[in-house]
């Protein structure tokens, strides 16, 4: 490592809505992935690593904050002007990691909310990532398919005319109906929506939620792959003589999928097939920086996905007729917002060139225990209401130990809890529909308490519970004494 860095880079490369099976290393044949595979060759490839939710505001935040995100009821789906989510003074990854000298990026996807119900797109935004641990930003605020279709960069809306000021609302009555919405005005757009995303058109797309203005703003979706990769290509470089911690997050493959016109037919699969494609030259632009850097050697790099796979998320971009016999999830069951394990079951890298080995590992990680795990690898002191559930699992995570943690829970949508303890998973008896139709996902409603034994039973096809009732009824209390505890790392 070179004399000025006394720590390793880290980097984190997060996909949206990627499944378990979605790449070659994880047994995709139908979807071109060389640099993830590349990255896997290198580095330990997990095959039971989890995000902490099934979908990407509460993973996303329980990845920063080292904590559960059943444990601030505002981590759910959160619409494109919601606030902040993170408090300000609450210690994250990137301000732990800033604490320990590290210089702290994000590009890329953000759904946790900007602003404290005072979000003026207008003018300085009063809290952006650089508030909560980043010192640099260049993001999307929420999601590609909510307004406004802005990159923020720090504190301000990139490329906004004062002249032309930018209006967000996502209430239909407060909308300008002079504005054309995909609703009333499907034949100025290039795609469909199949559920929800009928509001203001941009590009050709329409969104959720409406905006008006901000012309000069708008990003083209087309372009968002080069324009995030150039910006997180930027930081490194910038960065490359001193530790800096980049948080790389993917649009890709979230709805709408629209790849640039080099990744087009990329695959038989349509949009959806081709954006991964597209998220796979964007690692390798990575990839890439760091050996012609020669920082690949002083670098982790972490690959994974802030939830599991959907087809149609609510565009009529063809994903389940051109899906063919590709497993998006793998053997898994359900998918993005289940609770099933396809849900959060995600793939996981890790490499660090010259000193992780390579090879495979069964240990349980989860993407809440990176703020734990990379304290106790700069040395950095937790406080004890730091990072409540990020467990130490640092020499899992570089290949050391077969050891992960022993636990974890899990959710679906609505913050509805599963506990994971060892091979097996329990799903309490929850409220709700078994399958969500408009995504054709399985979620995990059952009146009925489920227990898997997932060590021979990955697909979750045989419910257990009532032939082991001492362990359901042992995992269903400690689920609840987890969700009244404060803490779950041992202090
Ligand atoms: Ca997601």
């Amino acid at each position: 490592m070179s004399k000025q860095k006394k720590h390793p880079n880290i980097i984190i490369m997060y996909a949206d809505d990627l499944g378990f099976g979605d790449v070659g290393c994880y047994g995709a044949t139908s979807i071109s992935t060389p640099n993830i595979d590349r990255l896997a060759t290198e580095g330990v490839k997990f095959h039971q690593g989890y995000a902490t939710a099934a979908t990407c505001t509460p993973s996303r935040y329980s990845l920063l904050t080292g904590s559960y995100p059943w444990r601030n009821p505002r981590a759910a789906i959160l619409p494109g002007d919601a606030s902040i989510i993170i408090n300000s003074q609450t210690p994250t990854l990137p301000s732990m990691l800033h604490h320990a000298g590290y210089r702290t990026g994000v590009v890329g996807k953000w759904h946790l909310g900007l602003g404290q119900n005072d979000l003026n797109w207008n003018q300085e935004i009063s809290a952006t990532p650089n508030d909560v641990g980043f010192d640099y930003s260049y993001i999307m605020a929420a999601t590609n398919d909510r307004v406004p279709c802005v990159y923020v960069e720090d504190h301000k809306v990139v490329g906004l005319d004062p002249e032309d000021p930018i209006e967000v609302t996502y209430d239909w009555d407060k909308a300008d109906p002079s504005q054309p919405t995909g609703r009333h005005n499907p034949e100025l757009l290039k795609m469909k929506y199949s559920n929800g995303h009928d509001a203001s058109i941009v590009n050709g797309v329409s969104r959720i939620g409406h905006m008006r203005g901000g012309k000069a703003a708008l990003w083209v979706d087309e372009a968002m792959a080069e324009v995030f990769a150039e910006k997180a290509v930027e930081f490194v470089t910038e960065n490359k003589d001193q530790s800096f911690f980049l948080y790389y997050a993917f649009h890709q493959p979230h709805v709408p999928r629209i790849p640039g016109p080099r990744f087009k037919g990329a695959t038989t699969h349509g949009p959806r097939g081709d954006v991964i494609v597209e998220m796979d030259w964007c690692v390798g632009e990575i990839l890439d920086t760091l050996e012609r850097l020669e920082i690949k050697e002083e670098t982790i790099v972490i690959f994974s996905s802030d939830n599991g796979p959907v087809l149609d998320d609510g565009y009529d971009d063809q994903a389940e007729e051109l899906n063919g016999s590709h497993h998006a999830a793998g053997a898994l069951r359900g998918g993005k917002y289940s609770m099933f394990d396809g849900g959060t079951r995600v793939p996981f890298i890790v490499s660090w060139p010259g000193t992780v080995n390579p090879g495979e590992s069964d240990a349980l990680v989860s993407h809440v225990d990176f703020h734990a795990s990379f304290a106790a690898m700069t040395g950095e002191e937790m406080r004890d209401n730091e990072a409540p559930d990020s467990m130490n699992v640092l020499d899992a995570l570089l290949g050391r130990s077969s050891k992960g943690r022993n636990e974890l829970v899990v959710e679906g949508t609505k913050a509805k809890t599963v506990l994971r303890q060892n091979e097996w998973v329990f799903i309490p008896p929850h409220d709700g529909p078994a399958m969500n139709v408009n995504t054709n996902t399985e979620l995990g409603n059952s009146t009925k308490p489920q227990l898997y034994d997932l060590s021979q039973d990955i697909g979750q096809i045989s419910n257990l519970a009532t032939e082991n009732v001492d362990i359901t009824s042992n995992m269903s209390a400690r689920l609840n004494d987890i969700l009244e505890s404060n803490l779950t790392r041992p202090i």
